[in-house]
């Protein structure tokens, strides 16, 4: 058994340091209470991991795992958050400084990556036999820094001063065959712990090394730099995470990295299989059903078609059989520029047997869709190949028996458009899966004031494993409870004040609003629109000295693809607006902005809890889901937003009364779009021109990129593309309308928290536990299964 924290944790620092606890560092001190927790874990992990390989399960495939801290995620599972701080404090630490040595496990870009990590805890806690498969890379997503206001990328190599949470299991490695080279896959196992139960799950990361350490040969005759050469291009394959978020970048290693990890789980999944259940695979998928996330992982979809045909030696309609009962396929973004394609030129050099299988899947699908009286046009159209070119969304919506969309405007819109091909022949397949938090991270660890709250109103703790108890509160409270959550919130704001300080320099009031933006940097999200609302409202502010303005703190939190320049120009945009507003001697007393360089999940944890106001601006139609959105609700901030992705049924679920809600719908749009005239808006809508021409006229300085021309002219001048794609300036009026009068509102402080309150209690159905219990029972068709 193992042993009480107090007692294990100094011998494991005493272990790391190689010196008495006492005269540890810090981050040893995070290494060895770290690795004391997974002694702790150890005989449970073991358990789940044969529970789990013994019956049926899923497994949830994805390139990106946007972990973040995994230390008092753990603690506050296990209950061992006061154990772990007596522990530390035996040897002169403190608790807080010693989590705060813990990198972010950075591999994923955004709402995706975070979603599969939000699953996964949902998983444990919820004891479902799930298992993660992903990359180990060495670099996730880069480090942002600042410099003279411009976005500068720097590697993360977070595992660098080692990293006790993942585990590497040199005997469950595999061999991935390329045409040009065999690659190793070890398995770095992290524990996954849920809330209150004994189970833990795995995400299980593969890392690339070469099949022989040196090669001999050549290392004998004089080729060592080129042995040392060929070895490096090996662990290439998991050096690092590509930093686009809903874009597609063609590159050769990237669809090595891909085959990379499906193969691998493939020959690890279907040897578990073989050794439960005998070497007929004829009943594979009763035991295995594996999610897609998003199209990164569908080379699954061909290899096990290999797997099945060339070491199993199935029949096609046999081995198809079972491929299309065990794959399932989510769907993330409409932007088309998502939607991934490989030339079949690389397919044949990285693996032509997989090429040969994907032209026989193409071949039948053909056939199949011309005996069903589809015509040429939209055969070719659904088509796996076309050209030179493999479709891997298409492939896997012909493979997969389902494909769900991440909210219910979301799925309408993949049914109606995006994927509508697909829909109007199979849409018994089509299902939605509106996406959700894990309220462990997001609300019990992050904020810990008003988990207390909760735990008062309810009677106890069952809240952080079912949220939607907090509903039957929502009336049924008496008014000090508002009082309470405006000092809760108050005070998260100050520990907010104290933070932001330190590192970036910048004052902020704790009394004024908190209005946050934090997500990747993208057009379609409209970061621009709420840069064009804080100049306006520092130009009125100037016109009109004695202007009523309630304090205000903007803040944004994102990074922008290293090849993206336009949200690039956005990022610098919001800083050279931070600098103008934020050094203006009277401005400043009552707005300010703040730009959090780095913005990451760890982050996201000191910020959410802060916050009065929740930006949710994307254009209609184009943002899935979204899920900081749903992080703000449950940590009592109102939502400004749009009617796009899940903020259609976060309006649902709190009224009219508790959002505010601005812009043109996803239906209205193609019709005001014929019309659409962004100079007459430029012209017409007060305010605006004097805004779009400080972009240029040297109020604002782009220190000679020529990026804020840029700007003005895409939202003004047509050019290979429409002015203004994304509506900025088409919905610029309401929603200053709307942000004007939210300022207004929340001079009334009683009523504000009020509505806080509808927020938090109401935020029950955008629990991760919801998502996947639904994913459970309608797609996976898994059972709970405590180990004991
Ligand atoms: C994101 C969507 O943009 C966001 O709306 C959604 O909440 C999230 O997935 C989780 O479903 N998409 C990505 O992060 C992404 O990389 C490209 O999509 C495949």
């Amino acid at each position: 058994m193992p042993q009480n924290l107090v007692t294990s944790a100094p011998a494991q620092v005493r272990a790391v340091s190689g010196r008495p606890a006492a005269a540890a560092t810090p981050m040893e001190a995070w290494q060895g209470l770290s690795a004391a927790v997974v002694d702790a874990i150890a005989d449970n992990w073991y358990a789940t991991w044969q529970k789990y390989n013994a019956g049926r399960q899923e497994h949830y495939f994805s390139a990106e795992f946007l972990m973040g801290r995994a230390l008092l995620n753990n603690l506050s599972n296990l209950g061992l958050v006061e154990e772990a701080g007596q522990a530390v404090s035996t040897f002169g630490q403190s608790l807080t400084e010693v989590l705060e040595q813990e990198p972010d496990a950075a591999l994923g870009n955004g709402g995706l990556g975070r979603l599969a990590a939000c699953f996964l805890d949902s998983c444990a806690t919820l004891d479902l036999p799930v298992t993660g498969y992903g990359i180990l890379y060495r670099y996730g997503l880069f480090k942002q820094l600042f410099e003279d206001g411009f976005q500068t990328e720097h590697p993360d190599p977070w595992m660098e001063e080692g990293y006790p949470f993942v585990v590497r299991r040199e005997e469950a490695q595999r061999l991935v065959h390329y045409q040009d080279m065999d690659v190793r896959a070890i398995p770095y196992d992290m524990p996954i712990t849920g809330y209150g139960t004994k189970n833990v799950g795995t995400l299980r990361l593969w890392k690339a090394e070469p099949v022989r350490e040196f090669d001999y040969d050549a290392f004998n005759s004089q080729r060592f730099t080129e042995a040392i050469v060929e070895r490096e291009h090996v662990s290439d394959i998991s050096r690092v995470l590509y930093p686009n978020d809903t874009t597609y970048e063609g590159k050769v290693l990237r669809v090595r990295q891909q085959y990379f990890f499906c193969s691998a789980s493939l020959q690890q999944i279907v040897e578990n299989y073989v050794e439960h259940h005998g070497s007929d695979l004829t009943g594979f998928a009763d035991y295995n059903a594996i999610q897609l996330n998003d199209t990164h992982p569908v080379l699954a979809i061909p290899e096990l078609m290999r797997i099945l045909l060339d070491e199993h030696r199935m029949g096609w309609e046999e081995a198809w059989e079972v491929v299309s009962k065990t794959f399932a396929y989510t769907n993330h973004t409409v932007l088309a520029e998502a939607l991934e394609t490989w030339e079949v030129s690389i397919f044949e050099r990285l693996f032509p047997r997989i090429m040969e299988i994907v032209r026989e899947i193409d071949r039948r699908f053909r056939a199949d869709m011309a005996q069903r009286g589809l015509d040429q046009g939209t055969i070719d159209y659904m088509a796996p190949l076309s050209g030179d070119t493999v479709r891997m969304a298409w492939i896997a919506c012909y493979a997969s028996y389902s494909i769900n969309g991440v909210a219910a405007l979301h799925t309408e819109i993949i049914k109606r458009e995006t994927l509508g091909e697909w829909h109007a022949i199979w849409p018994e397949r089509f299902n939605n899966k509106t996406n959700g938090v894990t309220p462990r991270r997001w609300l019990r660890q992050c904020n810990p004031r008003l988990s207390d709250l909760l735990d008062e109103v309810t009677g106890s703790d069952a809240w952080a494993k079912d949220l939607s108890i907090l509903d039957r509160y929502t009336d049924a409270v008496d008014e000090s409870v508002y009082d309470r959550l405006a000092q809760i919130k108050r005070d998260n704001k100050a520990d907010f004040a104290a933070w932001i300080a330190q590192r970036e320099g910048v004052e902020i009031n704790p009394d004024a609003i908190f209005d946050v933006q934090i997500k990747r940097l993208h057009e379609y999200k409209r970061q621009l629109l709420n840069a064009i609302y804080i100049l306006d409202l520092y130009f009125r502010m100037k016109e009109d000295p004695s202007l009523e303005v309630a304090p205000r703190v903007f803040i944004f939190g994102a990074k922008a693809a290293p090849g993206y320049i336009r949200a690039k120009g956005v990022i610098k945009l919001i800083n050279a607006v931070a600098e103008l507003v934020n050094n203006d001697p009277v401005v400043s007393k009552t707005l300010k902005v703040v730009f959090v360089h780095n913005y990451n999940v760890s982050p996201a944890e000191h910020i959410i809890p802060a916050a009065d106001v929740s930006e949710q601006i994307s254009m209609a139609g184009k943002e899935a889901s979204g899920t900081s959105n749903m992080k703000f609700m449950m940590n009592g901030a109102l939502t400004l937003g749009t009617l796009d992705g899940a903020n259609v049924e976060i309006l649902e679920s709190v009224g009219q009364d508790n959002a505010y809600i601005f812009g043109a719908t996803e239906d209205e749009l193609p019709s005001l779009r014929e019309t659409y005239n962004p100079v007459w808006h430029y012209e017409n809508v007060p305010g605006l021109k004097r805004v779009l021409d400080a972009f240029t006229d040297g109020t604002l300085d782009d220190n000679g990129s020529g990026w804020f021309a840029d700007l003005r002219r895409s939202l003004l001048e047509a050019s290979n593309e429409p002015a203004d794609v994304y509506y900025v300036l088409g919905d610029f009026a309401a929603y200053r309308e709307t942000k004007d009068a939210m300022a207004a509102d929340y001079a009334d402080a009683r009523a504000w928290q009020r509505r806080a309150w509808v927020n938090i209690t109401r935020s029950g159905r955008f629990s991760s536990d919801r998502t996947i219990s639904d994913y459970a029972r309608e797609v996976w068709k898994i059972e709970a299964t405590p180990i004991d």
